[in-house]
C-alpha cells in the first residue's frame, strides 16, 4: 500500500492517442499496488457535467461559438472538481482523469486560437491553486491518431475539425510539456499498445516507488 498523498493524474493527447487504452493499464498498476482510486473524465465526470459534455460534443445546427465552448468546458470542470475530484482527493482516494485543463489550453487555446490569458483567468477562478500531480501526454502524429479514432466509429463535433486544428492542438501539448517538466511526462504513443504500456508502467513505478508490476 502506497503512503503517498492521494495523487491527481491526468491523461492527455490528440484524438486517438490511446489515452483510454492506457488508462486501463494505469489502473491495473494501481490495483496491483493496493491503491484506492476513481476513474473519471472531462468534459463530464458527474451527471450535470455529462449533460454539458453532450451539449459540447453533439453536432448541432447552432454550434457553440469558441467562447461559449471555452466557458462550457470550465462550467463542467467547476462542477466536476467541486463535487467529485476534490472530495476524492481529500478522502485519500487517487483520481485518474481522462483530460483536464491542459486539454483546454490545447484545444481552445491551440486549436481554436483563443487567448491563453482567458484560459489562465478561468483556470484560477475555477481551480484556485489546484493542479494535477502528474499529467501523461500521449504524443502521436495527428494523422495516426485521427485514423485510430475514425476506426472506432462516427466522429463527434470536435473530432470533425480539420488537420490544421489538430496540428495546433498537438503543438500546444508539446509546449505545455516543455514548460511543465516537473508535472508532465510525454510518452511516444505512435508505438504499439504493449510498448506504450511498458514505457508508461516503468515511468510510473519509478515516480511513485511502486514495487508491484501489473504483469
Ligand atoms: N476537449 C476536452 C476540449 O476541447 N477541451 C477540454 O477542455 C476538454 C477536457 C472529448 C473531446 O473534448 C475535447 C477533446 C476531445 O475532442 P475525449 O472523450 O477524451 O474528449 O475523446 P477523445 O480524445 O476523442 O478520446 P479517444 O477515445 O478518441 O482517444 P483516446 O482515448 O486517446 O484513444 P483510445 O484509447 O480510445 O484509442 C482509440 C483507438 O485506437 C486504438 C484503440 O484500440 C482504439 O481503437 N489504439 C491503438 N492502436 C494502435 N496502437 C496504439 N498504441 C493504440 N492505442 C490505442
Amino acid at each position: 500500500m502506497s503512503t503517498l498523498k492521494a495523487q491527481f493524474i491526468t491523461l492527455e493527447g490528440v484524438e486517438g492517442a490511446g489515452k483510454s487504452t492506457q488508462k486501463e493499464a494505469l489502473c491495473r498498476l494501481l490495483d496491483a499496488n493496493g491503491i484506492t482510486y476513481i476513474e473519471t473524465r472531462e468534459p463530464g465526470g458527474t451527471p450535470y457535467a455529462e449533460s454539458i459534455r453532450e451539449l459540447l460534443l453533439s453536432h448541432a445546427d447552432d454550434a457553440p461559438s469558441a467562447k461559449t465552448e471555452l466557458l462550457l468546458m470550465f462550467a463542467a470542470r467547476a462542477q466536476h472538481l467541486e463535487t467529485k475530484i476534490l472530495p476524492a482527493l481529500e478522502s485519500g482516494v487517487w483520481v485518474v482523469c481522462d483530460r483536464f485543463t491542459d486539454a483546454t489550453y490545447a484545444y481552445q487555446g491551440g486549436g481554436r486560437q483563443l487567448p491563453v490569458d482567458w484560459i489562465k483567468t478561468l483556470e484560477t477562478l475555477v481551480q484556485g491553486m489546484q493542479r494535477p500531480d502528474l499529467t501523461l501526454i500521449f504524443d502521436v502524429p495527428v494523422e495516426i491518431g485521427l485514423a485510430r479514432a475514425g476506426r472506432r466509429g462516427a466522429l463527434d463535433r470536435i473530432e470533425s475539425e480539420d488537420i490544421a486544428f489538430f496540428e495546433r492542438v498537438r503543438a500546444m501539448y508539446q509546449q505545455i510539456a516543455s514548460q511543465n517538466t516537473d508535472r508532465v511526462v510525454t510518452l511516444d504513443a505512435s508505438a504499439d499498445v504493449d510498448t506504450v504500456t511498458e514505457t508508461m508502467i516503468t515511468v510510473l513505478m519509478e515516480r511513485w516507488n511502486l514495487s508491484c508490476h501489473p504483469g
